[in-house]
């Protein structure tokens, strides 16, 4: 868990980074992949990432404004690498305005349990990296290249010319 604002603010910064990186790699057809029927499309799950830090955040009180609508999915890959990056900044502002580290300390009631704010920025982190992984799978299954995260892809290997290693 956080127990600074400085802290949280260093590491969304290392996160935004890499999940600006992958939308903007998002083409607009790619967005209706889904891994099997029924089952979530590319496109919801960036719609969702782009959703989940207010809708976790607007328990603990803290105030901005989504830039989509929860139910609401883009049909274009740049408008939501476009609201996914208001996001990361209205979070930001809102907690350089609105908190400080003591804040980080407080309780709030989260799904029918009861956690530390700092924890549920952690948990925010968490979440978007969890739904990131998912979509790195089904922008392989529509064809894109993605970028590397926390260490080189497939392609990265080839233009060092080395073998890319199977482990
Ligand atoms: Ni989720």
């Amino acid at each position: 868990m956080f127990k600074t604002i400085a802290e949280f603010t260093a590491e969304w910064g290392q996160v935004t980074e890499g999940t600006k990186r992958l939308f903007d790699t998002l083409t607009d057809d790619s967005l209706s992949q889904a891994v099997g029927p029924n089952r979530r499309t590319l496109g919801r799950l960036a719609a969702h990432i782009v959703t989940a830090p207010h809708e976790m955040m607007s328990r603990t009180g803290l105030s901005f404004e989504t830039p989509l609508a929860y139910d609401y999915i883009p049909e274009s890959g740049a408008e939501i690498a476009q609201a996914y990056r208001a996001m990361e900044q209205g979070l930001l502002n809102a907690l350089r305005n609105q908190w400080d580290d003591a804040k980080l300390a407080e309780v709030s009631e989260m799904y029918g349990d009861e956690w530390p704010n700092g924890f549920t920025l952690r948990a925010v982190i968490h979440h978007e990296i969890h739904h990131r992984g998912q979509m790195t799978v089904l922008m392989r299954q529509a064809g894109l290249q993605i970028p590397g995260m926390y260490g080189p892809v497939m392609e990265d290997w080839e233009e060092w010319g080395m073998k890319a290693p199977i482990v």
